[in-house]
């Protein structure tokens, strides 16, 4: 883990720079397909999700959720990432959701620079070196 300081922009132009953002989206759902069928399932999604840790700040998961609670929270966020409604997460589908989230979570980080502790392989942190790369 690590102590990162980012703000909104950081993260919005992260998702925005389509290259870049589409290479670690790319990286990320190989990394989450792991039984190498090209799409995600329900549980690769919410494994991903889980390990993410976008769930617990970003959609008001509480800690003390209990287990129906939790099932149906991920039930509905994959039924946000599949938009046609065919049971699987393809890569398309992966990007376009993951840009709205990451821009949400802009939007909910707004212009003033807080301290993160965020884990190892966090999307967080792929936008914080993203800045640091092309600021040095
Ligand atoms: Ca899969
Ligand atoms: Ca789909």
């Amino acid at each position: 883990m690590s102590i990162v300081v980012l703000d909104g922009s950081t993260v919005r132009e992260f998702v925005e720079d389509k290259e870049a953002f589409n290479k670690t989206m790319d990286e990320k759902f190989v990394e989450l397909d792991a039984n190498k069928d090209g799409v995600l399932c329900r549980s690769e999604l919410r494994k991903a999700l889980e390990s993410l840790r976008l769930m617990e700040s970003e959609m008001g998961m509480e800690v003390s959720s209990t287990p129906q609670e939790l099932n149906a929270l991920y039930d509905s966020v994959f039924d946000g990432f599949d938009t046609d409604h065919n049971n699987n997460v393809d890569l398309n589908e992966f990007r376009s959701e993951m840009k709205n989230i990451m821009l949400a979570i802009a939007d909910g980080l707004g212009a003033a620079p807080i301290q993160l502790l965020l884990e190892e392989g966090s999307l967080l942190k792929d936008a914080v070196e993203f800045e640091s790369a092309k600021t040095h």
